[in-house]
This record gives C-alpha cells, structure tokens and sequence, in this order.
C-alpha cells in the first residue's frame, strides 16, 4: 500500500473507533459536535450509519455542515442546542498531554468554540501527527485583517516567524497567518499569550482545553491515549 492510502486506512480507522466510543451516548437529544479536515470526513460518512439515532449536529465550519447535510444528518446552529454531548476531531499535532496544535484546515476558530462547549472532545489522528513537543507543524493564528501585519511583529517577538496563509479567508472573514520555527515547550503559557495580541481572534493551540481522549491509528491498531 502507498505511503498515502495507509494513512487513510489509520484515518478510516481512528474514525470508526470514535464512531464506537460514541455510540453509547446516542439518545433522542444528544448533538454530537463535528469537526474538520479529511479524518472527520471519514467521521461524518460514518456517522450517517446513525442517523435517527440522535438529535443532531454542530460543525465546526461550513464545508463540514454541508457533508453532513448531504448525508442527510441535521446541523444546528450553536445557538440553537443548549449543549454538546461530545466533539469529534482532527488535529494537526497532540502531544502526550493531548495539547494540540489544529487550524491546518484554517477552521481554528469554530472549532475552538465547539470544544468549550462539549462535555467531551475526542480527538482522532493518525499516528502521524504524535510529537513529543508541539510546533513542527506550523501554528494557525486566525487575525482581524487590518491587524495582521501588527499581529505579525508581535509573534516575531514571541521567538515565532509567521507567513501570511495567502489567498485563504476563514468562515469569519478573518486571515491566517502560520507560525513557524516554534518549540511550544508550554502549551498553556503560549496559547495565552498570543491570544492577549490585540486583533488575534483565536490560535490553534489546544492546550487550556486539551482533547479528552486520543484514539490515535498506528500499524498496530487504534491506541486510546486519556
Ligand atoms: C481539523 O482538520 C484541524 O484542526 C486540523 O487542522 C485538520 C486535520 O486534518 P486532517 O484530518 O485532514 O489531517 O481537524
């Protein structure tokens, strides 16, 4: 098998073990959040198997809302359900911690509010995406547009070099720029300190509200990391 349709395999894989973790908890009025990005496409085509078991869904941008909807599966508005029984998603990088860095798929923002308000956020990765220090991949700053080039300079002084994610705007309208040649050696501390950049809406560190569970696809089966 190529380099390429293995990592789909572990992609499939993680997916329909997350789909079992969360079976259990579909009742009549559990929303189920969704996230983003090709391992959650995996999520959602699966997720279809369930639909009528559950009340609905949240997604984590618009490109998911409308897989979803293909599927026939309902999408609700945030605003519209009074909570989130449990989040599926991706990510970009997770540490031991289950700290992650996520936004590659430029949906950072959305996403971020979806995980404060699920009960529970299940993260599935292939096991490439396992560092022991976060920041190999680049990190995702979503910014106002008349901030970015202020926002820039500030994450240079945060030990950051950040490139402008050209020809790219957010479901929010708002721009991205990838932070690269950081070693985030604590999560917590960097999350909160580009979050206080005037004109950064949100960065893709996951660190103050980490993933609950990992199920991580490696060559030897699905590793569940709490
Ligand atoms: C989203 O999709 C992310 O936050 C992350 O950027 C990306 C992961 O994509 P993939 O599953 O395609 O690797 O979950």
């Amino acid at each position: 098998m190529s380099q390429a349709s293995n990592q789909d395999q572990l992609k499939r894989d993680v997916a329909r073990a997350a789909l079992e973790y969360i079976t259990p908890m579909l009742e009549a009025d559990t929303i189920v959040g969704v996230g983003t990005g090709s391992t959650a496409n995996f999520f959602i085509d699966m997720l279809a198997e369930k639909k009528g078991l559950f009340d609905g869904t949240v997604a984590s941008s618009e490109a998911s809302a409308e897989r979803l909807k293909r599927h026939g599966i309902p999408v609700y508005d945030l605003n519209a359900v009074d909570g989130i029984r449990v989040y599926v998603d991706g990510a970009d990088e997770t540490n031991p911690l289950l700290e992650l860095i996520k936004g590659g798929g430029a949906a950072l923002t959305r996403e971020k509010i979806v995980a404060a308000c699920s009960d529970e956020f299940v993260c599935i990765a292939d096991g490439s995406k396992w560092v022991e220090v976060l920041g190999n991949f680049p990190l995702p700053v979503e910014v106002i547009p008349m901030a970015r080039s202020y926002v820039a300079r500030e994450l240079v002084k945060l030990g950051g070099d950040p490139v402008y994610r050209d020809g790219v705007t957010t479901d929010n309208g708002n721009v991205i720029l990838d932070v690269h040649n950081m070693q985030i050696s604590k999560p917590i501390e960097m999350e909160e300190a580009i979050n206080n950049i005037t004109g950064v809406v949100t960065n893709g560190l996951f660190a103050n509200r980490p993933a609950d569970i990992l199920l991580l696809g490696t060559a030897d089966g699905v590793k569940t990391v709490k």
